[in-house]
């Protein structure tokens, strides 16, 4: 059962009313009473958002929706759906009627007034779920390297309807090449016990290098997952603001040894000098391929701090890589950052997605700051805030701290 819905019961006689009084009670009763402690004024990024909520049914069928309006190019709606979606993980109780759902400031009249709350359906939802280009542009994007974008031109240019198709196109990215070849391992989710797993792996071999390297799960397994589609990890040491170096040693590593233990097959000059390209490697180690040998995390690449001393040093390698004893391949995204840039980097990296951008939009908005993976800065001056940990972050922004738990956005 869920435990936390004892922790938002309401108390008993208001219970009683909206009981009795039918669906009537959601016209005649406030927010408040409806849903003491959810506030339509409370800033997205200061909600709790814990993995079991109270409308998962029906923020499950929401995200088909988003999904499909993305895919067709409709962002606007796409972020309705995506703000309603949210207010709803966070909503103390599962909502009963359209009425109620109207107060909710997050929902607009248009997903209030969809026939789920009266029949537990959504029409086309059943529809879209069966519907020929919903399914190909699933089976498209499900390759590692081929986004909506990519995927459409496909569908709709090309023609293309099957991995078949795709196979025979002349110019596959090395990454969308890795991603064919590996699609049916890549497909299937991880749990957390082999993450944790392949994640040990790359810590001891990371303290095998820098004895007090610092080491952190990201990704959805810190927000209490119990299962994911990749392994995030983020790495940091104190010594050197040039992390390339630790990082060039540690994917050495990692490529020469395994569970099959054999002669390295990549010569290191083409894997580790190159940035920004992706290279297929077939080593015999834990690192089975690798993506992206080293590149600046793509969130942190950014414009106006190019240059300056506030760039980001955050650096990623994304490989396939294989547990001990296990026989599918998994995505890896290893992260590395100095220390000082280290406390943003786990909490971009922990998500969730919507979460971080909920929390950097407030900081834009709110603080005249600017969030990113490689740090906090004053938006005007560019002048860096430290902070040592994500509380620092969020007591920077002036924002209650929200632990990891409760960034299921
Ligand atoms: N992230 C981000 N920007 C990126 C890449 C990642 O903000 N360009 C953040 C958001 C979540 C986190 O990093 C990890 O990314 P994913 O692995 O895609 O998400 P996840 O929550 O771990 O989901 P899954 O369980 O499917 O792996
Ligand atoms: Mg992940």
């Amino acid at each position: 059962t869920d435990q936390r819905a004892t922790k938002h019961i309401q108390p008993a006689k208001k219970q009683a009313r909206a009981a009795s009084s039918g669906s009537s009670s959601e016209e005649e009763n406030t927010l408040d009473d409806l849903a003491p402690g959810f506030d339509n004024e409370t800033p997205e990024c200061q909600r709790s958002y814990p993995l079991d909520h109270f409308n998962k049914k029906l923020v499950d069928m929401l995200e088909v929706l988003e999904h499909r309006r993305e895919l067709t190019g409709d962002h606007g709606n796409a972020l309705a759906y995506r703000r309603a979606m949210s207010a709803l993980k966070a909503y103390p109780r599962d909502i009963r009627s359209v009425a109620e759902a109207r107060k909710i400031k997050a929902i607009g009249p248009k997903i209030a007034k969809l026939e789920y709350l009266s029949t537990g359906k959504i029409k086309e939802v059943e529809s879209t779920q069966t519907d020929e280009f919903t399914k190909v542009m699933d089976t498209l994007t499900n390759i590692y390297g081929v986004g909506p974008v990519t995927a459409t031109h496909w569908y709709k240019d090309l023609g293309y309807r099957t991995l078949e198709d795709v196979r025979k196109h002349e110019d596959l990215t090395e990454m969308q090449q890795i991603g064919l070849k590996y699609y049916d391992d890549l497909r299937q989710i991880v749990a957390i016990e082999e993450a944790k797993a392949v994640a040990a792996v790359v810590e001891k071999e990371a303290r095998s290098i820098k004895p007090g390297a610092l080491f952190t799960l990201v990704g959805g397994f810190r927000r209490g997952k119990q299962w994911g589609h990749d392994v995030d990890v983020v790495l940091s040491h104190e010594e050197d603001r040039d992390v390339t170096g630790f990082l060039d040693q540690l994917i050495h590593n990692l490529c020469e040894k395994g569970d099959q233990l054999g002669k390295c097959a990549y010569s290191q000059d083409s894997v580790l000098t190159a940035q920004r390209t992706v290279r297929s490697t077939n080593t015999p180690g834990f690192i089975k391929d690798i993506l992206v040998s080293k590149t600046p995390s793509p969130d942190t690449d950014d414009e106006d701090y190019k240059g300056t001393q506030d760039a980001s040093e955050v650096q990623q390698c994304l490989c396939v890589v294989k547990a001990p004893g296990k026989s599918t391949h998994r995505r890896m995204d290893i992260i590395i950052a100095p220390r000082e840039q280290y406390a943003t980097t786990v909490l971009g990296w922990s998500g969730s997605r919507q979460y971080e951008r909920s929390l950097r939009a407030y900081a834009r908005q709110f603080c005249h700051m600017k969030l990113a993976d490689h740090g906090l800065f004053h938006a005007k001056s560019r002048k860096q805030v430290p902070t040592a940990s994500e509380q620092d972050v969020f007591e920077a922004l002036g924002l209650r701290y929200i632990k990891p738990e409760l960034r299921n956005m």
